[in-house]
């Protein structure tokens, strides 16, 4: 076995992870900082019973999914590509929610998309209005039903050699999601690590043929956005960041309608009803 070996952490525990290497899943020390998705480099430990490997370097992210814990962030995932926003017609998925995620994913340097779930039961206008916004600024969207597995070679299609994070309101269907791509059930919270000591939550990296990966990290389930700046969270609305490099003032604030071009947009239709709200939400909030 090489002394040094490269790999990716694919399991995090509160004190230990587990790390795939060219020569299998070493079970190694935790070192701060380090999450579930992380390329990092291990050392052998020869005469270890516990633990096969010690952490010495963490490579570079090409993303990074934290959250603010008082001063400090704290990281969930590393590496993800894609994060899929589970909508459904029930449980109703609000605006919202949708915009939350597609800002925070924007903010994380990670590619949202929307899955349309449950496409087997019915659906109002009021439903389909929604997902044409989401289209109008060019998300991507994958109609299926998880339950029925209609649809499902599309989604896997498209997850072809991307690190994927499922989000959604409980209900959603993102563990029917995950199990039917995978093709398994997921791991449950409740895991024993090494010592015997029941851990509350496990984030797991499940890793399919096609180079499809997954990323299941209950931490993040919910978020909010304090950690943004005000002025930042327009960077999160492209579609309304475009707009406002035509108002009038610099200072703008898309309220009041004096040169914004924002609010000539809103009116047009341009930029829909419930962006232009949820923009002024989290910003003003
Ligand atoms: N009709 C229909 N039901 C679905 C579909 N996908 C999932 N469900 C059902 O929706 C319910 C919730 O699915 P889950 O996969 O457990 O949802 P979840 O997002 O993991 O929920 P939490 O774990 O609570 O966050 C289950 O009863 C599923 O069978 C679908 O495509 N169509
Ligand atoms: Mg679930
Ligand atoms: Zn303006």
């Amino acid at each position: 076995m090489k002394k040094v070996q490269t790999g990716q952490v694919i399991e995090f525990y509160s004190n230990s992870c587990l790390v795939k290497t060219e020569s299998g899943k070493l079970n190694c020390l935790a070192i701060k900082n380090i999450v579930v998705g992380d390329y990092v480099e291990v050392e052998i430990i020869q005469d270890s019973k516990k633990h096969l490997g010690n952490i010495i370097k963490v490579k570079n992210r090409s993303s990074v999914l934290s959250k603010k814990n008082g001063n400090k962030d704290k990281l969930f995932a590393a590496n993800i590509t894609h994060v899929g926003i589970l909508v459904t017609p029930e449980p109703k998925t609000s605006s919202e929610f949708i915009d939350k995620w597609i800002l925070k994913a924007i903010f994380s340097g990670i590619e949202p998309f929307i899955i349309n779930n449950k496409i087997d039961i019915d659906s109002d206008q009021e439903y389909l209005d929604k997902l044409a916004i989401y289209k109008d600024i060019n998300i991507k969207i994958i109609s299926c039903s998880a339950k029925f597995g209609e649809n499902l070679e599309v989604l896997q299609q498209f997850l072809e050699s991307k690190c994927v994070l499922f989000v959604g309101n409980s209900g959603a269907g993102k563990s029917t999601v995950s199990s039917k791509v995978i093709g398994q059930k997921l791991k449950t919270n409740e895991l024993s690590n090494n010592q015997g000591v029941h851990t509350t939550s496990v984030s797991s990296l499940y890793e399919l043929p096609n180079n499809i990966k997954i990323i299941d990290s209950p931490g993040m389930r919910d978020i909010e956005l304090v950690e943004y700046s005000k002025g930042k969270i327009i960077n999160g609305f492209v579609e309304i960041l475009e707009s406002s490099e035509s108002c009038k003032y610099n200072d703008c604030n898309h309220i009041n309608n004096d040169g914004c071009n924002v609010y000539k947009d809103l009116m047009n239709g341009v930029i829909s009803k419930s962006r232009y709200n949820n923009f002024i939400k989290f910003r003003d909030n």
